[in-house]
């Protein structure tokens, strides 16, 4: 966080101490680098001219969905707004850890959420959860896929092009993993059940699904092979990696792709990022308004606000990742005459030609090979200690590696000492 919205945030908590006045503050915890931090301001500005109302935003953020679940799960804290994926949605939803979004509640002159709304978008709310319409508790805010980003100077399309480059022996030492278990999960299933998944003895929805052991155990071992050449398990520093060069081959979300790509064309590196052929995960990451919320009004204004399309397109330009707003303004502000036009009709009906980057809008057929995530509930903590033994092999290996070089130096230190006091003491006998 800049140090001015850390300093503006302090002031904020520091006022909410002091006189009380909880309702003039709004707590919002949200992903890191994923906001234009301007339009911050700017919406406490507008709630004034709209409500009459000051209102103070305290901006926080967090690199990992459980991170921000565990704060609200388990330490009950009173954000009023939070931003997580798809499969944490459904869990808070399942857990009751949601208010209802009172819509009906913003006057329609300035309702941006229900003028937004794409279809696409809400008919894959409606299946984060067959029985309580998601709808209802979240808006999308941003949306993309899980692939492979990586240096078009070392790495081909073709290698690209299949999940297997995470272990490809040639690009040991210079591959960044995703520190986030279930989009890693999904795809590495994914490609392991190739087999299944064109028999059509399973589908991709099971797979995602699927927290059996003897899955987990498949992953486990195939990420066994992967991590000795990973360079990092990275939150957010792996699309910087990418653009000085240090990593070759990045697992990672489309919107660090975008950002790392433009970023890295200015110092003369070329990087690009495909879905691979095997299938891949498509995520969506809404806001919500935590049980335990204190300012639902001012929530629920900032939610709309977001769906702004002006808003929407700044929030975009800034991260590189995509608005899930269906506003045509926001498409017309995405098209970009250099590139091929694709099939974009599922999103922006009647967009079935356009010419929009292809990595920010994925191609209807790059779509069909995605799959939602899904919650686990209780088998979430199967794939967290997986997940810990596989990373926490590698600390464990070196320190393996480390005490038998310091045990040899210590045996070698004993024979040469006692070598040394043999001779002088032949020494002495001689004398
Ligand atoms: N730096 C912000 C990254 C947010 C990406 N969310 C992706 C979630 C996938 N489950």
């Amino acid at each position: 966080m800049k140090i001015k919205s850390f300093l503006l945030a302090a002031l904020a908590v520091l006022t909410v101490s002091c006189t009380g006045d909880r309702d003039k503050v709004l707590k919002v915890y949200n992903w890191s680098d994923y906001i234009d931090e301007s339009v911050i301001p700017e919406f406490e500005q507008w709630y004034l001219e709209k409500t009459g109302e000051e209102i103070s935003v305290v901006y926080q953020t967090f690199d990992v969905n459980e991170t921000m679940l565990s704060k609200i799960e388990k330490g009950h804290e009173d954000y009023d707004v939070v931003c997580p994926s798809d499969y944490i949605i459904e869990r808070m939803l399942n857990s009751g850890l949601l208010l209802p979004l009172d819509f009906a509640s913003i006057p329609d002159s300035v309702n941006y959420i229900a003028l937004n709304r794409s279809p696409y978008i809400q008919g894959v709310f409606r299946d984060i959860n067959p029985e309580i319409d998601a709808n209802a508790y979240s808006v999308a805010y941003m949306w993309g896929t899980t692939g492979i980003l990586y240096n078009t100077a070392e790495v081909s399309t073709e290698e690209a092009s299949t999940w297997d480059v995470i272990r490809n022996p040639k690009f040991s030492g210079r591959i960044l993993i995703k520190d986030a278990p279930r989009d890693v999960y999904g795809p590495v299933l994914i490609y392991l059940r190739q087999k299944e998944l064109q028999e059509g003895s399973v589908t991709l929805q099971e797979l995602m699904r699927d927290s059996s052991d003897g899955s987990i155990a498949d992953v486990e071992n195939y990420l066994r092979e992967v991590k000795d050449g990973v360079l990092g398990w990275e939150a957010d520093f792996g699309k910087d990696q990418m653009t000085k060069g240090r990593g070759v081959v990045s697992l990672n979300w489309s919107g660090d792709a975008v950002w790392a790509i433009e970023e890295a064309a200015t110092v003369g590196v070329s990087l690009d990022y495909l879905v691979p052929e095997e299938g891949s995960t498509v995520w969506f990451d809404g806001w919500v308004i935590p049980k335990y919320a204190k300012n639902q009004k001012a929530a629920t204004w900032f939610i709309d606000f977001m769906c702004r399309p002006d808003i929407a397109i700044r929030n975009m330009e800034e991260t590189g990742y995509v608005s899930a707003n269906g506003a045509m303004e926001v498409l017309e502000s995405q098209l970009d005459e250099e590139c091929e036009p694709i099939d974009l009709s599922y999103f922006f009906p009647g967009a079935d030609s356009v010419c929009v980057n292809p990595v920010l809008y994925p191609d209807k057929a790059v779509i069909d090979r995605c799959a939602l995530e899904h919650d686990w509930g209780a088998d979430t903590d199967k794939l967290l200690a997986m997940w810990a033994r596989v990373k926490g092999d590698n600390a464990s290996s070196w320190t393996f590696v480390i005490i038998a070089v310091a045990l040899v130096a210590a045996l070698a230190a004993v024979v040469a000492s006692r070598r040394n006091a043999a001779q002088r003491r032949r020494r002495r006998s001689r004398r």
